[in-house]
């Protein structure tokens, strides 16, 4: 018994992707604005740029471990163009990496 050839090969490959990964982490209008807002209250000199210092008293400020080293090593992850800041859509993607390993996590 053959099977009968079928050649309409399915275009389909989100299919072999595990759906979490290819999670479409589009955010909505307002969790871009409420990510804004965070970003506008870390970035305290509104240069629209986070520095490093600046994130350094965000973490300060949430009483999380302030370690230094750490906080360089996550601006260092976040500065996707080496200039030494953090951009609006470089936190944003942040934010969206957060939102997949949270999701990943919750299942
Ligand atoms: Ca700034």
């Amino acid at each position: 018994m053959k099977k009968p050839v079928n050649n309409k090969k399915s275009n389909n490959i989100e299919k072999d992707i595990p759906e979490k990964v290819i999670l479409k982490t589009e955010l909505t209008k307002q969790q871009r604005e409420e990510i804004k807002e965070v970003f506008d209250s870390i970035d305290t000199d509104n240069s629209g740029f986070l520095e490093i210092n600046e994130l350094i008293s965000a973490v300060n400020s949430l009483g999380l471990d302030n370690n230094s080293n750490e906080i360089s090593r996550i601006m260092t992850s976040l500065d996707l163009n080496k200039d030494g800041k953090v951009s609006f859509d470089e936190f944003i993607s942040l934010i969206n990496v957060q939102l997949v390993s949270l999701s990943l996590n919750i299942d």
